[in-house]
């Protein structure tokens, strides 16, 4: 096992992180901007080193910077979590050349997967079912034809792509070549690559996710399914495992399919096989992400198994100890991300101050997160302020619970998506899983706003009380209950509210 790992990341991943090192016996190095000298990974790591100014252009992606902190710091590994470094082929071979151990795949299992057409074309040999589509990029003297032959609707997607970005629908033939132009100069702006793919488009779909993990000796396992279908605008909101709608046969087929593509990169470390399934749970792959991924957590809490103490130890070259039989999904988890934004406004950030934050507890919550009363939500990084997480015996249960958790939930001083959330938990269609990536714009009624529009004035009030009783921390239990009762005089306990 290494002695030192430097942590090339921020935010709830990076403590997320250290906690893994700490229970493995690791010391950590931390690294920071300008903007986190006060950010809770700084204080947890036993070393932090200070990378610049707060845009991650000159931070966070700076390749040396992190390199030079590792070499400075002697970390014998580096851990990039996700965003940022994380699958950067680039970066991953700079560790392997100065001999520091990128906690990941290989640069080259990187580099195989980031490119869209490349991982179309290894799943294809691997014989891993492929959405119709186009072998490789093509012209455009080609293209029109390649769709025609695929049939309409079809979707145009950047080979650098990934995300969404460069992507485009097209349902008539009369409106392809002005898509293919946009998707071309959308992928050249994005990526510096304008080459691009063609696929059936798949309506309704359902984005259902494999986790993998791998060792260096050849062994590859897979943890099950993620369902993620609930997003707006290529953004996750919703992940749980398993999913709600699946059949065992399903369920089986998918994981045999992401084992025989990870086994043809050798995959080291931990991965997702991204699928999209149509309403007749034909399911196609998508892409491979080479990263832990955000919302991690569900697999972690329904199969028992500590992802990123795996990610350590397999990049520390230990073997895995079980095989794919041991592996057991138990229960039913729900992760959802708590965000400073107003959904009612197109989901617009909302940094700011965390005046008060109290995270919900209890038997089966976890709350994944690196914010604290007083804490910064700045502008520069993503306004994620926790990842809430539930566990319990089936999915009923799980959703109850987790809307009891968000109620118990108080964030003052920055606007939330808490009632937003709320909102979709007790949605019916949620309930019965009849859900798919297009679910959050079939439903604006989520959106009105609500409770949000009071926060600030409660925050105010709230944080009057506190002052007024001199209490610094956390209010002490007499004033919590007065603010209680002023919350429910203004109307606004989440449950009576929303
Ligand atoms: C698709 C699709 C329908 N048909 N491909 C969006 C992100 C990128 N990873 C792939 N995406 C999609 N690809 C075909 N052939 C619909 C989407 C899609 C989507 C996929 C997963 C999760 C959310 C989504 C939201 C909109 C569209």
């Amino acid at each position: 096992m290494f002695e030192k790992i430097l942590v090339a990341n921020r935010g709830e991943i990076a403590v997320r992180i250290i906690r893994a090192c700490k229970e493995l016996r690791v010391s950590t190095v931390a690294v920071y901007s300008d903007a986190d000298r006060s950010s809770l990974h700084v204080s947890m790591a036993d070393e932090a080193f200070h990378i610049g100014p707060p845009a991650p252009g000159e931070s966070y992606l700076v390749m040396e910077k992190i390199i030079d902190a590792a070499k400075r710091s002697r970390a014998e590994a580096i851990h990039p979590g996700y965003g940022f470094l994380s699958e950067n082929a680039a970066f991953a071979g700079m560790c392997e050349s100065e001999g520091i151990v990128f906690i990941g795949p290989t640069a080259q299992s990187i580099r195989l997967m980031g490119d869209k057409i490349t991982a179309r074309k290894i799943a294809l040999k691997a014989k891993v079912p492929l959405v119709p589509g186009t072998d490789g990029a093509v012209t455009d003297v080609e293209a029109g034809g390649a769709a025609k032959k695929i049939g309409y609707p079809v979707m145009i997607k950047a080979s650098a792509g990934g995300g969404g970005k460069g992507m485009r629908l097209v349902r008539k033939a009369k409106e392809f070549s002005a898509a293919l132009g946009m998707a071309r100069s959308e992928a050249h702006g994005a990526f510096g690559d304008d080459s691009v793919y063609i696929e059936k488009y798949i309506e309704r779909p359902r984005h259902i996710e494999i986790q993998v993990i791998g060792d260096s000796h050849g062994k590859v396992l897979h943890l099950f399914e993620r369902e993620c279908s609930i997003q707006r605008r290529h953004q996750k909101v919703i992940e749980e495992a398993p999913s709600g709608f699946i059949s065992a046969k399903t369920r089986k087929q998918m994981g045999e399919m992401a084992l025989r593509l990870a086994k043809a990169v050798k995959y080291r470390g931990a991965g997702t096989v991204e699928f999209i399934m149509d309403q007749k749970e034909n399911f196609y792959f998508l892409e491979m992400n080479t990263r832990v991924q955000v919302e991690h957590p569900v697999t972690e809490m329904v199969t028992g198994l500590d992802i990123v103490k795996w990610m350590i130890r397999t990049a520390a070259g230990q073997k895995l100890p079980f095989k794919q039989s041991d592996i057991k999904m138990n229960g039913h988890s729900i992760e959802c991300r708590i965000y400073a934004e107003v959904p009612e406004q197109n989901f617009m950030p909302a940094p700011g101050r965390v005046e008060y934050i109290r995270a919900p507890s209890g038997p089966g919550i976890r709350n994944d997160s690196s914010v604290y009363s007083g804490f910064e939500v700045t502008p520069h990084y993503d306004p994620m302020i926790s990842k809430l997480i539930v566990w319990a015996g089936d999915r009923t249960e799980a959703i109850d619970k987790m809307r009891a958790a968000l109620d118990e939930y108080i964030v003052l001083g920055v606007k939330t998506n808490i009632g937003f959330l709320t909102r979709l938990f007790k949605e019916a269609e949620f309930g019965r899983a009849e859900i798919d990536t297009g679910y959050i714009e079939r439903h604006p009624e989520l959106l009105k706003a609500q409770l949000a529009d009071l926060e600030p004035a409660l925050a105010a009030a709230a944080l009057g009380m506190r002052n007024a009783t001199r209490e610094v921390e956390e209010p002490a239990a007499q004033t919590r209950s007065n603010w209680k009762s002023f919350a429910r005089r203004l109307a606004v306990s989440r449950s009576q509210a929303l």
